[in-house]
């Protein structure tokens, strides 16, 4: 079997002691690279004023060497504050209005992108297999290969690649499909985001769509596929069933007895739909005054990315937004949004999803949205709860038990709120059963396998 070699944004290390990672994703990755020996290279989250960056910052655990690099502070500005999540993100999201270009940081992402790719090539050996993540690096294989470098290379965007008429918009959107052109393998979350890219290239003419997925453009021949992320399905179940006894998890039992619990979990984020979500929990109660004082809504959503303006914005407006609805529908002794700025440890999190009746997971556009899929796999199977989903999050394609809706629609989502809560146990079984099924066939390691095998064939 070929080593691996990982690449994305950001690594994450193993603490000292093998104490857990946070998520599903580190947990999979590492377990291929365990599995097949290899690298895991990425920046360290470290930033300097100086010109010549250190040496790369190598630690070795057992099959696996993590190679972190530092940037500069002009080079963190420019391709990960400025080109990454100031025009890549928007675009992929459909959010054209906040997308600002400007050519200093389009130049820093093609910069940086060679930059990891010189950190990265005296670590390849011949037959290794190289994986790369994310919007952050695509250009990454295209650096490679005009080193010289032959090795098979697979991308995974984990976020919507949008339609020709969006992407169009964005001025280096030749140079960032040419990128995608040199891997061998570009997996996208769902059928959708792998067809918005194929008509894509045939629409503007750069390219064709041929038999079994695969793409012919500049001068390349390279597989296209889509392979819908998921969760540690199992280990998630399991410890959303041994939360029961954690004091946190208690203690939140106790503070909403005698009322439901509805739950949102998202990081910061314009493409979460919080503030819409506020509106539709808002317009809930007022359309059904039998539920006043009778549910919680706590949203759980740790601040993210506060550099860019428009995140700092809204940390802002999500607060006085749930300011502002509780002063308003709000009684002496009930407040009806809970409202919380932190990470919670994810045994706890399970637990918490687990208390919900309702998990509220409305984002404007996700590629996929794990927490839709975490609140499934916490259910208690006597008495699960109800997905409300969003149809534009990639999960809704799979999550076929959940309430569906359209985030936009204020009203739809307050309804289905309603439906939620009065949901028959018989119905709320079946739903949950078939999601379950499907979560527990499609967890995370499926998904870890089905890309690799499919870029080694490739
Ligand atoms: P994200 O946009 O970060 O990921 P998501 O898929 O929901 O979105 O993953 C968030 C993760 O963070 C979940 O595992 C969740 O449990 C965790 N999390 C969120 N808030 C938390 C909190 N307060 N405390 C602890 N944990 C918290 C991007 C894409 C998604 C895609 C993923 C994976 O935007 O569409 O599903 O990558 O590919």
């Amino acid at each position: 079997m070929s080593r691996l070699v990982i690449v994305s944004n950001r690594v994450t290390v193993p603490e000292k002691g093998g104490a857990a990672p946070a998520g599903g994703l580190a947990v999979a990755l590492r377990a291929a690279l365990e599995e097949r020996g290899g690298v895991w290279m990425g920046w360290s989250g470290k930033s300097s004023g100086v010109r010549e960056p250190a040496p790369l910052d190598i630690k070795v655990h057992g099959n696996i060497t993590y190679a972190l690099t530092d940037l500069t502070k002009t080079d963190v500005e420019e391709y990960y504050h400025g080109f990454a999540n100031r025009v890549l993100w928007p675009i992929c999201h459909y959010r054209l209005d906040l997308a600002e270009y400007g050519r200093k940081e389009m130049a820093g992402y093609f910069r940086v992108n060679r930059f990891f790719a010189q950190r990265l090539a005296p670590l390849i050996e011949k037959d290794d297999i190289i994986w790369v993540h994310d919007y952050h690096l695509i250009p990454l294989a295209s650096e490679l290969r005009q080193m010289g470098l032959k090795n098979k290379i697979g991308f995974f965007l984990h976020i919507p690649w949008p339609p020709a008429d969006v992407l169009f918009t964005m001025p280096v959107h030749e140079q960032i499909m040419r990128g995608l052109s040199q891997y061998d393998l570009v997996g996208f979350q769902t059928v959708h985001d792998l067809d918005n890219f194929g008509g894509g290239l045939v629409r503007e003419g750069i390219g064709e769509r041929l038999d079994d997925n695969k793409f012919s453009t500049y001068g390349r021949t390279f597989k296209g596929g889509f392979y819908s992320i998921s969760i540690e399905t199992k280990e998630f179940a399991e410890f959303a069933r041994k939360a029961a006894s954690n004091v946190m998890v208690r203690k939140a039992r106790q503070s909403v007895e005698g009322r439901n619990l509805i739950i949102g979990v998202d990081r910061l984020d314009y493409s979460k739909g919080i503030t819409q979500r506020i509106d539709a929990f808002e317009r809930f109660i007022t359309t059904n005054p039998a539920h006043q004082n009778k549910v919680t809504y706590l949203q759980i959503t740790p601040k993210s990315r506060s550099e860019v303006p428009e995140y700092e914005q809204m940390q802002r407006t999500v607060a006085e937004q749930a300011g502002r609805v509780n002063g308003a529908i709000g009684t002496v002794d009930w407040v009806p949004i809970r409202y919380i700025n932190r990470s919670v440890a994810r045994p706890v999190l399970a637990g918490l999803y687990r208390l919900a009746r309702i998990g509220l997971v409305t984002p404007l556009r996700d590629g996929m949205n794990l927490v839709a899929k975490e609140y499934v796999a916490a259910q208690d199977p006597d008495d699960p709860g109800v997905l409300v989903l969003s149809r534009f999050a990639g999960a809704a394609r799979e999550l076929t038990g959940a309430l569906l809706v359209n985030p936009y629609d204020i009203e739809g989502t307050a309804h289905a709120i309603a439906r939620g809560l009065t949901m028959s146990l018989e119905e709320r079984k079946q739903r949950w059963e078939k999601m379950m099924d499907h979560l527990l066939k499609h967890d995370i390691n499926r998904w870890c396998d089905d890309f690799l095998q499919d870029l080694a064939r490739s």
